[in-house]
């Protein structure tokens, strides 16, 4: 049920949704960014809902506007109390599922959940958040949770744009457990690695001995394992799993942050095995508290971010003269047909009057 279109009511609703954010959003336009950014620090919902629609935009004037409410909030800075956890596997496996259940665990415990989602496709995240609310739904329904997907598609392709300054804003809102779940596969990954401080992977039942490739080289990034679906006929092949991910484990790179990758059996649907996990993955964070591979995994994760930043500023400046998406598509097909060798062809861009 859960994985049919969105009914027309949906729709509808959907519908009525946007409209309400484009109202909200002219209205927003119009308040001071003190009054805006202590509205998120009272923890009002929909001041940061739109706070984080700025993280989408590449409209300079929405840039300028989050800049100075990340300024605003950072008096708020709650960074160090909170935990980021990322939250990948293919899709299917449960990852909504998990996340319902393990977000209502920590409401349990008093922490107030925000859960994004790193959406590389951004262009059908309306149709996503409607399936993941449903999915969700209780989750959705608690006050001490904020669901919002956190498309990062932009159309020069970038992909981390938004989700730190969604993270850093969720944060000031009061928010010290945050799920970040990837959507779709591949750069969303990585992505959601970057802005994470502990990476949980999914897997389903089977498969293990089939490591190779993409899944290999997730795994290598993976702090924790989850082997979902372990429930009714799957547990046996759970099990069996779970034995040939820990000897693939033992072959594998030790995990940067050095310790050893457990792999635990949860089932999602019937709420078995999370609490268990969450007790890992506190002991885990609290050992790299002490050790000061937290702070030190936070602090290459924002040098990184920086760099990132600059690289995506700079080619906006000159993705905004006129003329340059003309002589972008030109340089590409010289690209392509090996006309011109990336290198030259990159700092050609870059110089060359487009006006
Ligand atoms: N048996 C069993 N089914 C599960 C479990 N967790 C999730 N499911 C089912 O698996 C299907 C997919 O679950 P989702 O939570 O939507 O999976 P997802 O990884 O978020 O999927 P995408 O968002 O499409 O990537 C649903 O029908 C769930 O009911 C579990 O622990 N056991
Ligand atoms: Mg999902």
């Amino acid at each position: 049920m859960a994985d049919q279109l969105p009914s027309s009511r949906e729709s509808k609703s959907a519908a009525q949704e946007a409209a309400k954010d484009r109202i909200s959003q002219a209205r927003s336009q119009s308040r001071s960014p003190t009054a805006w950014a202590n509205e998120i620090i009272k923890g009002d919902r929909s001041a940061l809902s739109q706070a984080i629609t700025l993280t989408e935009s590449s409209k300079p004037s929405d840039q300028l506007m989050l800049d100075i409410l990340l300024q605003a909030v950072q008096s708020n800075k709650k960074e160090t109390a909170s935990i980021r956890i990322g939250i990948t596997g293919v899709p299917g496996v449960g990852k909504s599922t998990f996340i319902e259940c393990y977000g209502l665990l920590l409401l349990e415990r008093n922490h107030r959940v925000a859960v994004l989602a790193v959406d590389p496709s951004s262009g059908i995240t309306k149709g996503s958040i409607l399936g993941d609310k449903t999915r969700m739904e209780m989750l959705s329904r608690e006050k001490n949770a904020f669901i919002r997907p956190s498309p990062t598609a932009s159309a020069l392709g970038g992909i981390t744009r938004g989700t730190h300054e969604a993270i850093l804003l969720c944060e000031a809102a009061g928010f010290d457990r945050i799920l970040i779940e990837t959507v779709g596969v591949g750069q969303s990954e990585i992505a959601v690695r970057e802005c994470s401080d502990a990476f949980v992977l999914l897997m389903l039942p089977g498969g293990g001995d089939e490591l190779q490739g993409i899944k290999r080289g997730i795994m290598e990034m993976a702090d924790v394992l989850l082997i979902n679906k372990s429930d009714g006929s799957g547990k046996s092949l759970a099990r069996e799993t779970a034995a040939q991910y820990l000897q693939a484990l033992h072959l594998m790179p030790p995990n940067p942050a050095g310790h050893s990758v457990a792999v635990q059996l949860i089932s999602a649907l019937e709420n078995q095995g999370i609490d268990t996990f969450e007790n890992h993955l506190f002991g885990l964070v609290t050992d790299w508290k002490s050790n000061g591979a937290f702070d030190k995994r936070r602090g290459d994760q924002a040098m990184h971010l920086f760099e990132k930043h600059v690289q995506q500023f700079s080619m906006q400046s000159r993705w905004g003269d006129t003329g340059a998406e003309k002589l972008w598509q030109a340089t590409m097909a010289h690209v392509q047909t090996g006309q011109i060798n990336p290198y030259t062809a990159a700092r050609s861009w870059m110089q060359q009057e487009t006006t």
